[in-house]
């Protein structure tokens, strides 16, 4: 860092202790999340804000971003950045950082997780074990992954390490997104209705946003079918939740394996009292060893900008192009 006087960071919402500590070091850290007023607060050091760490599912929408006439960069700390209004922070030339590829496999291997958990009642055996039914009676039997066919949303980084995992299950893959990828063997479908008729595991990898909002609605959830499962490891919103939980209620699926909702930490106690489903609090990321890279590369993006280096990981939507 070159800069003489500290520049003025703004943390909205408590991340983990590695970055606050990280950024203590490096930055006047203004920290939202523990100041008396918020709007006072926002008032006095507002405009001197030239960064932010964002926790994600912090909303930094446009009336938040209007407050801070300084900032130059958002930094993100997650690979997710649908709470973030990066059209406004566009409009502004502000460059919104997030951390892709740290995460991947980790995501991945969760996925994989909560999709065996599903299919073979993994956590509904545990139960049976520890609340001493056993001796009474054998765990029920299950479905299985043999001869299923799984269907990926979204075959991007993440898609991607969960496509490789399931190689080694000897399932059949096909995937729906916005375009057909070159060279690449699964089975295409131009339409996730087609997708979801064509499997009966289909995997939300897709990011939220306003084009994904409910794209997993009640004809996709028909197509799927009796014996349909559904896992969600990306965001709430790509599924309607209410369309959901009737297709789980009515048997039109058979079952789901969620780790994301539509209003976390909210999860609507109709699914929760479902036996079927596994319902996991978001941790897909969240090991020591994810969230320290995760952190990390949140604290080299602002570092990297305010030594006139530019950012490392950009979102697509606000490119950086050097310095004007
Ligand atoms: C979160 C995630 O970052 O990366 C994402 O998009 O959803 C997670 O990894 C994690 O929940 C930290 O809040």
């Amino acid at each position: 860092m070159t800069a003489a006087e500290p520049i003025d960071l703004l943390l909205p919402k408590a991340i983990q202790p590695s970055v606050i500590e990280a950024l203590s070091g490096a930055f006047r850290l203004h920290r939202l999340d523990e100041a008396q007023g918020r709007d006072a607060f926002l008032g006095e050091i507002g405009p001197r804000i030239r960064g932010i760490a964002a926790a994600s599912q912090a909303p930094v929408d446009a009336e938040f971003l209007a407050r801070l006439p300084a900032l130059e960069v958002i930094a993100s700390f997650g690979v997710g950045y649908d709470t973030i209004d990066v059209a406004a922070a566009a409009e502004r030339g502000i460059v919104v950082t997030h951390t892709p590829g740290v995460l991947d496999e980790e995501v991945a291997d969760l996925a994989l997780g909560l999709l065996l958990s599903t299919v073979r009642q993994i956590p509904q055996a545990d139960r049976h074990l520890r609340d001493g039914r056993w001796p009474e009676r054998s765990f029920r039997l299950t479905t299985t992954l043999r001869g299923r066919r799984v269907g990926i949303l979204g075959l991007g980084r993440i898609g991607w390490a969960i496509a490789r995992r399931l190689q080694g299950f000897g399932v059949e893959i096909a995937y729906h997104g916005r375009r057909r990828q070159e060279g690449v063997g699964y089975a295409y479908h131009p339409t996730l209705l087609g997708l979801a008729e064509a499997v009966d595991v289909l995997i939300v990898v897709a990011p939220g946003s306003a084009e994904t909002r409910n794209l997993v609605d009640a004809a996709v959830l028909a197509a799927l079918g009796r014996d349909g499962i559904l896992i969600n490891i990306a965001r709430g919103s790509v599924v309607d939740e209410g369309a959901l939980v009737a297709a789980l209620k009515d048997g039109t699926i058979l079952s789901a394996g969620l780790d994301v909702f539509a209003h976390e930490p909210q999860v609507p106690p109709e699914l929760v009292a479902l036996d079927q489903v596994v319902l996991l609090p978001h941790v897909g990321s969240g090991t020591h060893h994810t969230r320290a890279a995760m952190g990390q590369l949140v604290v080299d993006n602002l570092l990297s900008w305010f030594d006139g280096r530019g950012p490392l990981t950009p979102v697509p939507e606000t490119p950086w192009k050097g310095r004007t």
